[in-house]
């Protein structure tokens, strides 16, 4: 039996409020519900791995209850025992006990990765091909729902330093008002900062078609998942019309069987990357070795993960080759408090990776028990040590 033994697997839901409401098209988030998930090898050592979902089942087909439920009735069952260093093999075990649930395999698969990592004493990029960026462009959303308030915002995080790429979520109102608040935006940071929009799916290809070129003309460079999901015809026509601005796919990219349509087709020019959607890191790096092929860039997405997710997502965006359009791993921040003692450091716009053993940060078992579900209605969460009610801390 090799060290690396899986002996046991648990998982918990936390509940985290976020610092304040986050609007995208299909609704307001006012907290996150990660399921984290907890590797123990036979050697003693231990991994976290995590899988957040954006209002429950609203983002896709998974939900927090259906991660915990696919972890602990079928994911469980079908690795412990299991060699925890055969990545590989574990994932084709976890494909058998279990179609799907990309999410749910992902937080184990993570949860593994960073045991295994641990129990050698390396850093997890180590087992994933090895780093070629040391740091990353990092994104903030302007989400409030309030434009003045997504001002003041970016006004401050550019101010510090913090950020100076913004992602812009629209596709809940009417498009002419959509279009008047990022041109207000817009005109506002000219200059100073790039700019993004995600529309989350919500708008018709008639509707993209009408409105995306006054964006683009009014400065924004990356446009994300403006139609539905499963409309690549939209997709691909919008990537071929749009003169100077990048279509990216964003929940039309989850599998490598997906990429590699859109590959295909020549529907988008960047995918949005998640450890989540995509299945694990070993996934994620498939569905970039498939965007690099297709000369596809990538830019490095979140589901809104606590330090856990966000970190191990920070590991496998670093080994990746191709064209990058930089990064969103701004989750941590968002959220009231955080569940690791230090989180990933910050500086001058860019996302700096941990570099210690596994994912490079230490779990606070404190916050998993004070986070958890199981301990009854969420309460209100003083603001303390880690997150203020401001996207400019732990800056
Ligand atoms: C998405 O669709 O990209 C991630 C960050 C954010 O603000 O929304 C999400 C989901
Ligand atoms: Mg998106």
């Amino acid at each position: 039996m090799s060290d690396c033994t899986i002996e046991r697997i648990e998982a918990r839901i936390l509940d985290i409020p976020t610092i304040r409401p986050h609007k995208l098209s299909f609704g307001v988030i006012q907290r996150q519900s990660p399921v984290i998930v907890q590797v123990f090898l036979k050697s003693g050592a231990t991994g976290f791995g995590e899988a957040a979902t954006i209002g429950g089942p609203s983002w896709n087909e998974e939900s927090p209850e259906s991660i915990l439920h696919a972890v602990e009735q079928h994911l469980k069952p079908a690795l412990e025992g299991q060699d925890g260093a055969r990545f590989e093999a574990l994932l084709a075990r976890m494909d058998l006990a279990c179609k799907g649930n990309a999410f749910a395999k992902s937080a184990v698969e993570m949860a593994v990765i960073d045991a295994v990592a641990r129990q050698h004493g390396l850093p997890a990029w180590q087992l994933l091909g090895g780093k070629q960026h040391e740091r990353l462009p990092l994104a903030w959303t302007l989400a409030s729902g309030d434009i003045e308030r997504d001002l003041q915002e970016a006004f401050d995080l550019l101010e510090r330093r913090v950020h100076a790429l913004f992602k812009i979520k629209i596709g809940a109102r009417e498009p002419a008002q959509d279009v008047a608040h990022v041109g207000r935006i817009a005109r506002e940071l000219q200059g100073r900062a790039r700019l993004t929009i995600d529309v989350n799916q919500a708008w018709s290809g008639a509707v993209a078609r009408q409105h995306l070129p006054t964006l683009v003309e009014a400065g924004v460079s990356l446009i994300e998942q403006p139609v539905a999901r499963w409309n690549v015809a939209a997709l691909k026509a919008l990537t071929e019309q749009l003169p100077g601005g990048l279509v990216m796919a964003d929940e039309s990219v989850c599998t490598p069987f997906e990429a590699m349509a859109l590959a295909a087709d020549r529907a988008c020019h960047v995918f949005s990357l998640k450890i989540a959607k995509h299945g694990g890191l070993l996934r994620t790096r498939e569905v970039a070795a498939i965007a690099r092929a297709a000369d596809i860039g990538w830019y490095g997405g979140t589901m809104l993960e606590t330090s856990i997710g966000s970190a191990a997502a920070a590991h496998v965006f670093a080994t990746l080759p191709g064209t990058q359009h930089g990064c969103e791993l701004f989750g941590p921040q968002l959220l009231v408090e955080d569940v690791v003692r230090e989180p990933m450091r910050r500086a001058d716009g860019e996302l700096i990776l941990p570099d210690g053993p596994g994912f490079g940060l230490e779990v606070d078992p404190r916050q998993l028990e004070r986070f958890d579900r199981r301990r009854g209605e969420v309460r209100p969460v003083a603001v303390s040590a880690g997150n203020t009610a401001s996207p400019s801390v732990n800056a």
